[in-house]
């Protein structure tokens, strides 16, 4: 068989090269936040080598890549000896001890899958595990979804929210007619890379106001109503990342008239549900009220934080389709976005996950578990904010408290968090970012003491 011929059906019209060439135009690696800065990208795809080296490796021309902007942050919070160092970089649950957290509810489940000597490891299908599939749709959908009784969803497992981003991403790529996705700015900074390189092009809608450490509703209505008619829309469905902003209902009813008026494609990112406001149905709100209009949309759902299950990598990609015919035919095209990326996804997860959303009492537990990381969440807040107002801290702080999830987007800027890691050893992000998830009580003082510095210093 011919090779071209079977590259171009598999890409259609968008070949490798093209998309990594795209990328390295788009991608500013040093910034956690979408933008258009060009200035790194050439860190990303070594020049080829003119000759080849005498004697030298053929990989000598490979130019060292800079770390992550999140997980980078990670690594050297790794390498400092400091005692008193904190992490407060990528966005992982501590407990009040600072240790990451199993939940108990996982370990129940786990016991139970062990227990059972009749689970074997075999292959999952391309799709992944149907119980995990049923439920995770139920769960973001609601228990009595119209889309999913009358078979319009089909959801297949994914590598966590990143994999099922990715992969709806090369679907979109492939077989949808518009190529363009809007995302918020700021966002995750790894959404423009996973769509990027999926094949779809990268665009921003204005979503936050610096100024009023809030919405930029105005920005974003007139950045979706000039966005051409059919263009994907990235929504975060609750604690946006990295700003901690959401629309208030009313607002996403407003963004969801404007967007079914222009036939704009929601695409949710779902990596949060419950760790907003405790609860699993409040924070799926945004994504039920676009599926109750009966119009289609994509959601990715991660289970990272809402179960802990970060490095299990487990996930699901739903796509509401109008029909239950089309339903089934954008399945049969997941699988063959999946077969050659990863082939089947991984089984121990998606079973933990499994086990705890049929049974009813395990369920509960997690609910529980769930309401609790959420609620000392909040109390980190609250502490945050009375230890800057009891410093005198200059600057209006409110926005801890009003923000939502498990960020805080400071205002703090580059040279402040630089202080901040140099003289305190505090490791964040650089567009000021904290997880308020990797703080306690105990760790709450010196915190504030490095922002009451880091302002007084810099203003
Ligand atoms: N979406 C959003 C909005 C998000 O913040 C993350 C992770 C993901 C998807 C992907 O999570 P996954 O582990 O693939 O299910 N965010 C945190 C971790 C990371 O950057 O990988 C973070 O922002 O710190």
């Amino acid at each position: 068989m011919n090779t071209n011929f079977q590259a171009q059906h598999l890409f259609n019209s968008s070949s490798t090269d093209r998309r990594l060439g795209v990328l390295a135009k788009h991608i500013d690696p040093t910034s956690s936040m979408a933008n258009t800065d060009h200035s790194s990208s050439t860190a990303i795809i070594s020049a080829s080598p003119t000759s080849h080296p005498a004697g030298g490796s053929v990989f000598s021309h490979v130019v060292q890549a800079p770390e992550d902007p999140i997980l980078g942050v990670t690594v050297a919070y790794n390498k400092d000896p400091s005692p008193v160092k904190l992490n407060l970089g990528v966005g992982a649950y501590r407990t009040e001890e600072g240790k990451p957290l199993v939940l108990n509810v996982v370990r129940h489940a786990e016991q139970q899958l062990v227990n059972d000597r009749s689970r074997v490891k075999e292959y999952l299908p391309i799709v992944g595990l149907a119980d995990f599939n049923k439920l995770s749709a139920k769960l973001i959908l609601g228990a009595d979804s119209p889309a999913i009784r009358e078979n319009r969803v089909t959801t297949v497992q994914c590598l966590s929210g990143t994999g099922s981003l990715r992969v709806g991403g090369e679907f979109l790529a492939r077989h949808y007619h518009e190529r363009s996705i809007y995302i918020p700015l700021p966002t995750w900074g790894n959404h423009p890379k996973v769509f990027t390189l999926a094949g779809l092009s990268v665009k921003t809608y204005r979503y936050y106001d610096p100024k009023t450490r809030g919405l930029d509703f105005q920005g974003l209505l007139e950045d979706l109503g000039s966005a051409p008619s059919g263009a994907v829309v990235l929504l975060h469905a609750c604690a946006h990342n990295p700003t901690g902003v959401d629309p208030t209902p009313q607002q996403w009813e407003q963004i969801r008239q404007l967007m079914r008026s222009k036939a704009l494609l929601p695409f949710f990112d779902s990596a949060y549900q419950g760790f907003a406001s405790g609860s699993l149905d409040t924070d799926a709100q945004s994504v039920r009220m676009f599926v109750a209009d009966g119009g289609e949309c994509l959601v990715a759902q991660s289970y990272a934080k809402n179960m802990g299950l970060y490095g299990e990598r487990v996930g699901a990609l739903s796509i509401v389709c109008r029909a239950a015919d089309v339903a089934s035919r954008v399945e049969s095209q997941l699988k063959l976005v999946i077969r050659p990326m990863y082939s089947n996804p991984p089984i121990h997860g998606a079973s933990i996950v499994a086990t705890i959303l049929k049974d009813r009492n395990l369920f509960h537990e997690w609910t529980i578990e769930l309401k609790a990381m959420a609620e000392r969440i909040i109390s980190m807040r609250k502490q945050l904010f009375d230890a800057l107002r009891t410093r005198g801290t200059p600057g209006d702080w409110s926005h801890i408290i009003k923000q939502i999830g498990m960020f805080t987007f400071t205002g703090l800027n580059k040279e402040q968090v630089a202080f901040m890691t140099k003289e305190y050893h505090i490791y964040m992000t650089s567009d000021g970012r904290i997880s308020m998830a990797g703080l306690s009580s105990r760790t709450v003082p010196h915190l504030a003491d490095a922002i009451h510095a880091a302002v007084t210093r810099f203003s």
